[in-house]
Formats: C-alpha cells, structure tokens, sequence
C-alpha cells in the first residue's frame, strides 16, 4: 500500500472505523438471518468494504448519492446511522425507511442519500438529475451514481454518461466492479468493457478496490475534478464479491477466486497502520472492540422498535 500524501491520521482511522462498522454489521447481519428477525432480502458487500469507504470520505452530506441492490455499505460509508439500517432490516419504524422499504430502499436525506433502487442501473439517471439541480441551484454539490458491473449493460447507462458528458454535469459514476451478476460472471454478461466503453464520454479513472487508500487516492481526484466544474468524471473500481449474491452464505462459485487474507481491505488497511506507526495494535483492537458494541446497541435497538401498522401507510 502506499500512503496517498492527503492522508492524515484522521482520515487513516475514519477509513478504518467505517470499513469495521460495514464489515462487523454484515457478519452480524449474516448470522441473524437464518434466525428470521430480518425481514428482507439482504446483498451484503463483506469484502468490498474499501470501495464505498474510500469514495465517501471525500463527500459531504449535500451531495446526492444514489445507490443499486446493495445498499448497507456505501450508505453506512456516507452517514447512514446503523440503527437507522438495522431497524429497517427489521422492517422496524425507526428504520431509515420506516421499515416499509427493507434493504434495497434506503433513504437518509440527511446525509445525502435520497434513493436507492432495486432495478439494476435504475438509480444511475437520478445522480445526473441531481447534478442538473447543483447546476441550477448554482451550488457546489454533486450527484453520485453508485452501481455495479452489471447495471452497465442497461440502456440508461449510456443515457445517463451522454447526457451528463453533454451538458459537462458535476456528476461521479462509481462502478463497484465485482465481476459478476448474481452467479454470473461478467465475460458472460457483457460483451465490453467498462472503462474502455466509458472513456468514450468522459475521463476515466481505475483504483483497486481491495485497497482503500488506493480508492481514497483516486475518489480525491474524481470529487475534485467534478465539483470543479470539469464536468463527469467516471470511476471503476474492481473488487471481490465474498459472499452470494442475495444471501447470508459466503459464495461458493468456481470462477469467483477469493482470497481473504491477502484481498481483505481491512487486514491490508490495519497492517500499513500498524507498519507506517499510525496506529498500534492495542489502538487497532479497540476499535474492534468499540465497533462490536456499536452493532451490539444497533441490533438491541432494532429489536426493541415497533412493528408498522397499516395507519402508517396513509402518512
Ligand atoms: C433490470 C433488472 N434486471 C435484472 C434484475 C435481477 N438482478 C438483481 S441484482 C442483479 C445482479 C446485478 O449485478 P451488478 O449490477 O453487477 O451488482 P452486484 O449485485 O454485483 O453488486 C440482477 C441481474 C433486476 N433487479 N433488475
């Protein structure tokens, strides 16, 4: 890893502290499931932690970030409170939706998140629109479309990037490439490829997104450029998918080739603190420690919520 030179301790620790929270609220998410107190579908992202945590450090709570399926961690990366999450898992009425959307509805209008959408790619056009408001507001926000591989082979993909391109848009498209579609691997979904297809509209940049600093480095430069009035700038990130597609169970496919030491973003993340003396491993530990109580007060908190009622439909 190397130490991008805007990395101060604060910005090390907060990586580390939002790529736990994502990581230990998933694991405990995971182990509820089959327990049935979640009442929704759940995509976790265990693994791809680094890639909505690096972006969202850069971002403020005006810009408007849209997101897919997956929504737990790029919405914990931008401010979503986790018990906001976990009640809505719990399809509870203190759940950021008010436990009528479930995992692939979250909102926090607070902290920039104003919609997410089960149809792939079917949130990227409302990043550009978001873009189109800063423009006419005459403010310095930006939308931010947030998607996986496979939401660029939808029609609105290419709408979106040639209308922002057109009309030089303070727009960021953040692919979160994991390679596959459900269990599908992306050289059985797509017949280009994404950053080749996307340099055709706008600049493009690539980070690892199994390291955070590497999508911390590159994210700095894409926000930058956008919210200077440059126009779109679009950036893929690969990574690696742990688990099943819409599951609890960690993902058993062939093709999908993990390596949870050396892939993890955490482990890397913690081993260059540790090496580069940012951080101790007592320090390291006690995050762990205090994270693991944040998910323990989420999960008791969801619990203790009300059901909805029907009444609440009519609001
Ligand atoms: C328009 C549409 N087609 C198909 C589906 C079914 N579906 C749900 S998630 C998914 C895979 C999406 O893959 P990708 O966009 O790469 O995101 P990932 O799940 O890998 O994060 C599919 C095909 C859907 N929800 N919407």
């Amino acid at each position: 890893m190397t130490r991008p030179s805007t990395l101060h301790r604060d910005d090390a620790l907060w990586l580390l502290g939002r790529m736990r929270l994502i990581r230990q609220a998933s694991e405990r998410i995971a182990a509820l499931y089959p327990s049935d107190v979640i009442e929704t579908p759940i995509h976790l992202c265990t693994g791809q932690e680094a890639v909505a945590v690096g972006l969202c450090r850069h971002l403020r709570d005006a810009d408007q970030m849209f997101l897919g399926h997956r929504t737990h961690g790029p919405a914990l990366a931008k401010g979503l409170p986790l018990p906001a999450l976990m009640a809505e898992l719990f399809g509870r009425t203190t759940g950021c939706s008010r436990g009528f959307g479930g995992s692939m509805h979250v909102l926090d209008l607070q902290h920039g998140l104003p919609g997410s959408s089960a149809i792939v790619g079917g949130s990227i056009a409302l990043a550009v629109g978001a873009g189109l408001a800063a423009r006419i507001q005459r403010n310095d926000s930006i939308g931010v479309a947030y998607f996986g591989d496979a939401a660029t082979n939808a029609g609105v993909f290419y709408e979106s990037l040639n209308f922002a391109a057109l009309r030089k848009l303070p727009v960021l498209f953040l692919c979160e490439d994991n390679g596959f579609s459900n269990v599908m691997p992306k050289s059985a979904h797509s017949a280009h490829d994404i950053t080749s297809l996307a340099s055709v509209l706008m600049p493009t940049l690539q980070a690892d997104g199994t390291d955070v600093l590497s999508v911390y480095e590159r994210a700095g430069e894409a926000v930058a450029r956008v919210r200077s009035g440059e126009g779109p700038v679009f950036l893929h990130c690969k990574t690696k998918r742990w688990m099943k597609h819409m599951s609890h169970e960690v993902c058993d496919l062939p093709e999908n080739r993990v390596d949870r030491g050396r892939d993890c973003p955490i482990q890397k993340l913690e081993a260059f603190l540790k090496q580069s003396g940012i951080a101790s491993a007592a320090e390291l530990a006690q995050i762990e420690r205090d994270i693991a109580a944040e998910v323990d007060a989420a999960v008791a908190f969801a619990a203790a919520s009300p059901k909805p009622t029907p009444d609440l439909l009519e609001v």
